[in-house]
């Protein structure tokens, strides 16, 4: 923490401007070695940018740059920072990284800029956490969940709900200390309040059904019986013609995935081939993926050819039906032969028809309009994880209630703060720490 850290924050390969970003205590003498202007970087004002050069130490030019300077503590790491803006490309960046480096700069971890900036107590675990989110999010509802949680929005109701605990707590503790007193309402109170949270704990975990989809994707996976459709429609989707389509049955021979935004979210489509018995060993091979990837997949569509009469495959896709399947008939722009199917939405995947309310059939089946009243959506397993067991003590806390000893509820309800605090960082491991930033890009 009290070394200086360097680090290429603008990605590797060509572009307009890389940009290099120093941060600590010795950041502006380091830059004061390498950069030749008509400033000093340690000269200039807090959040201030000049032109120069950087030099070698024989005062070679190595490139034309801006530097900024921006001064603790109001800086992304609450260290002092410079940073500068060089040409693109490989070579530019390299060298004046290298050139740091030997300065007496050493080179930053992966997320340790933003570390830096938890640790300083510029932002808490939830939010430093959102900066990668909002890094990698896909779509612009991911982007703006992250956003959201950047903002604080998550840690604020985190801490409202550990605050209510707090109230709670403090109940419990002046019951402890005059139990001679009557206090058989507080108890109904109490347990109201516990009920109250518990059921504000179980809202926000229903939200992450839809949130882990935000931040990592749907996987739909399109299945069926050979010829039925299912390249057709990805390329629908898709609105190219990604996979080969042809009227021969055993088309698609191996499975085959493209990313997608339905409704903001980032989806995963993979077409599978399709599902028959084969003496071809390539055939075989294929059949053998499409079924691992039905296992795998959020959703399955499992689709139908709505000009024929149902198949003994068609049968068999029918039994795998489950919660994660749709059925879907395809080629509804043909004669329709087709018995009943229980559910199915009808399509064509040549003329587009039904394909708009497919996708809200999606959206449905994965409950995608769920977020909680104040429109947070738990997006990371971390915070689910804690938040379950957070929910957990208080479930064990109203049911400790009112037979067992008061003792005893308090120590579940300090259990359910702990791990609230954990979302928020304010009680953490190095494991955790380590494990959170390490997923970070070098650079932030
Ligand atoms: N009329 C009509 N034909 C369709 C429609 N969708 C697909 N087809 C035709 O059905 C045939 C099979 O389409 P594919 O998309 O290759 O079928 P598949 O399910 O991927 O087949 P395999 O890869 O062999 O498993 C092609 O001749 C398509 O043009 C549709 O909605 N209407
Ligand atoms: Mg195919």
């Amino acid at each position: 923490m009290n070394d200086t850290i360097t680090a290429i924050s603008t990605p590797i390969g060509s572009g307009g401007i890389g940009i290099v970003r120093i941060s600590g205590s010795d950041a502006l003498k380091i830059a004061d070695s390498i950069f030749k202007g008509k400033k000093v970087p340690s000269n200039m004002p807090s959040h201030t940018i000049t032109y120069g050069n950087i030099i070698d130490k024989d005062n070679n030019i190595i490139d034309e740059v801006l530097l900024t300077v921006m001064r603790a503590p109001k800086t992304y790491t609450v260290e002092d920072i410079v940073e500068i803006n060089c040409h693109g490309g490989l070579l530019m960046v390299r060298q004046i990284l290298e050139l740091l480096l030997k300065s007496g700069a050493r080179l930053a971890n992966s997320g340790e800029f933003t570390m830096r900036a938890f640790l300083n107590g510029r932002i808490d675990l939830a939010q430093a956490e959102a900066v990668s989110d909002i890094i990698n999010a896909s779509t612009i509802k991911s982007g703006k969940i992250a956003e959201d949680q950047l903002n604080g929005r998550l840690s604020l109701e985190i801490k409202g709900l550990r605050e209510e605990l707090v109230n709670i707590i403090s109940y419990i503790e002046a019951y402890l200390d005059f139990p001679e007193e009557d206090f058989s309402d507080d108890v109904i109170n109490i347990k109201s309040k516990l009920q109250d949270i518990s059921n504000k704990l179980t809202f926000l975990l229903d939200t992450y059904k839809t949130g882990r989809f935000f931040r990592e994707g749907l996987s739909i996976a399109i299945t069926g019986r050979p010829n039925v459709g299912k390249s057709s429609l990805l390329n629908a989707l898709l609105k190219r013609d990604r996979a080969i389509v042809t009227e021969l049955p055993g088309t698609t021979r191996d499975t085959l995935e493209e990313m997608l935004n339905i409704n903001g979210i980032p989806v995963r489509l993979i077409d599978t081939a399709g599902i028959r018995e084969s003496s071809n060993i390539i055939e075989k091979e294929g059949v053998r993926r499409s079924l691992e990837t039905i296992k795998d997949a959020d959703i399955v569509i499992v689709l139908f050819d709505g000009n024929m009469s149902l198949t003994f495959e068609d049968k068999e896709m029918l039994n795998i039906a489950s919660d994660k399947t749709l059925n879907v008939i395809n080629k509804s722009d043909l004669l329709r032969n087709i018995e009943d199917i229980p559910q199915a939405i009808c399509i064509s995947a040549k003329t587009g028809e039904g394909l708009k309310e497919l996708k809200e059939a999606i959206m449905t089946k994965v409950s995608l309009n769920q977020c909680s009243p104040n429109g947070i959506i738990i997006t990371n397993i971390r915070h689910k994880n804690a938040i379950e067991q957070a929910l957990d003590s208080i479930l064990r806390a109203i049911n400790l209630m009112p037979e067992h000893p008061f003792e005893f509820v308090a120590l579940e309800i300090r259990d359910s703060m702990g791990h609230l605090a954990e979302i928020i960082g304010e009680i953490t491991t190095d494991e955790i720490l380590i494990n959170i930033f390490s997923k970070f890009c070098i650079g932030k």
